[in-house]
């Protein structure tokens, strides 16, 4: 990597060129969101519809001084791209005009916080029509008399009077947003293409230097300093970070065991940037190299994620792909003779017996939530193959995705999933099975745009087996004092 490079990487105010200087298009997504919700409440008139939106404010945590994390309602955040705490939107669909209400300016907190950005400010940098402070709220709303005005909810809405206007929970404006937010625009693309990069460089980080990462918990350190230091605020999820056997916990956030003496690590984390998040899982050798059981199940989870990666594009069911995974995880299973022999294909897919080694679904939705709106999951759903599954419909062009297939030998799913069901467990030679135990588990997770033809990866930290017992043995071979530690 070049010297500039490096710099334009360790720069928290780097901002890619393609969206420089360029306003989150909140106008686009509001009027979106009025197109789906008038096709389909078709006697709704749009000269008497309006949109209000009061996002997040800071709360305070119990008994102390401190506030909790804050973080904004999503929906406020896809209308309009602020995330200052206490702002309320409101748009009308007569006019299409789009208002931003700021907080009143508290001068006793001009003190603590400093001075807040004011209404000329706020009106350059997003992409609203008009900005006004929270005191104007009353009167404007005064104005659309016999609106019919669609919330999300009344959480944050203190007054009684606005509280009455507004129809809150509808499953038609909720359809609407969730609709909207499925379809990813450029702007959003390039926003989730900077949030991949980042965590590329931090997992490229975790796994060349595990001469300092002798616990669970600095990996997880190691992640988020360098997401940090290129501007990644906070990481979108909890990262999960485990070695050996509990790389078969599926959502393990403890984080805090020690790695020795185990020989694989699996680390689920991603950079959130500009309120979309990434969502990226790597696994390596603690030593640099595989072992004979890792490496064989590592290829199994890669091949799974290869085969489904190529299915992706406009009208592929997302179901298909998830059953071709597991096709080809039965495929690898009987040839490493975890699976009997005497058992063909079709019958071990048709008793579900995969579902123990890959219980969850190929992957989800992904944008300003981890697990994105609109995947339409079934979580009744009576297959067991097709229950954790979180997207069940037809993929189309500017949808992103993860691509996430898994593999994993935990005891409690084998229970749940083999043992109790006679017709599973007869189809697994046991004895073969434990030597895969303290691999815990292997899971390889990319982030996929739907393209016109295809798909577009934007994870681009390595996948190969090879490349990684390379990084992961030239950081061990650095030694800890090529690494800075203070303790
Ligand atoms: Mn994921």
């Amino acid at each position: 990597m070049a010297n500039s490079e490096h710099r334009k990487l360790a720069d928290p105010n780097y901002v890619p060129e393609s969206i420089r200087g360029k306003k989150y298009p909140a106008k686009d997504h509001i009027l979106k969101v009025k197109d789906i919700l008038l096709s389909k409440k078709t006697n709704l008139k749009d000269s008497e519809t309006a949109v209000f939106i009061a996002g997040e404010e800071v709360e305070g945590v119990k008994y102390c001084d401190g506030t909790k994390k804050f973080r904004q309602n999503q929906y406020f955040y896809y209308l309009t791209g602020v995330d200052i705490p206490g702002s309320a939107l409101l748009f009308n669909f007569k006019t299409d005009k789009l208002t931003l209400f700021l907080p009143n300016v508290d001068y006793e907190d001009i003190m603590w916080s400093g001075k807040p950005i004011s209404l000329e400010e706020a009106l350059k940098k997003y992409d609203v029509d008009e900005v006004l402070y929270h005191d104007d709220l009353k009167a404007k709303l005064d104005q659309l008399k016999d609106f019919t005005i669609f919330t999300t909810d009344n959480d944050n809405v203190h007054d009684d009077s606005i509280k009455a206007r507004l129809t809150a929970s509808d499953s038609d404006f909720f359809y609407a947003l969730d609709e909207a937010r499925v379809i990813k625009d450029w702007y959003e693309i390039e926003i989730l293409r900077r949030a991949c990069e980042i965590s590329d460089n931090s997992h490229y980080a975790v796994m060349s230097a595990l001469p300092i990462e002798t616990n669970e918990m600095h990996i997880e350190a190691e992640f988020s300093y360098h997401s940090t230091r290129q501007g990644a605020r906070t990481l979108g999820y909890d990262p999960i970070c485990c070695s050996g056997p509990a790389c078969g916990t599926l959502h393990y956030i403890t984080n805090e065991d020690d790695v020795e003496g185990k020989s694989s690590i699996l680390i689920d984390a991603g950079a959130e940037w500009r309120g979309y998040t990434s969502d990226v899982t790597r696994c390596f050798p603690i030593n640099g190299k595989f072992t004979k059981e890792h490496r064989e199940v590592y290829e199994t989870v890669l091949d799974m994620q290869s085969q489904a990666m190529e299915c992706i594009k406009p009208g592929a069911s997302w179901d298909g792909l998830h059953l071709l995974a597991h096709k080809v995880l039965i495929k690898h299973f009987l040839k490493m003779g975890i699976f009997k022999k005497e058992f063909s294909e079709d019958e071990i897919l048709k008793r579900r017996v995969s579902c123990a080694f890959y219980p969850h679904g190929l992957g989800h939705f992904l944008g300003i939530d981890v697990h994105d709106v609109a995947g339409n999951a079934n979580y009744e759903d009576p297959d067991p193959m097709f229950r954790y599954l979180r997207i069940r419909r037809t993929l189309k062009e500017g949808m992103v995705v993860t691509n996430e297939p898994g593999c994993y030998f935990n005891e409690y799913l084998l229970d749940e999933f083999l043992r109790k069901h006679p017709e599973k467990l007869e189809v697994v030679d046991e004895a073969i099975l434990s030597k895969y135990m303290y691999v815990g588990g292997v899971r390889i997770e990319d982030d996929v745009v739907v393209t016109k033809d295809g798909y577009e990866n934007l994870t681009k930290i390595t996948s190969n087996p090879d490349e990684i017992e390379k990084i992961v043995s030239d950081g061990l071979s650095k030694g800890r004092s090529h690494f800075h530690v203070v303790v």
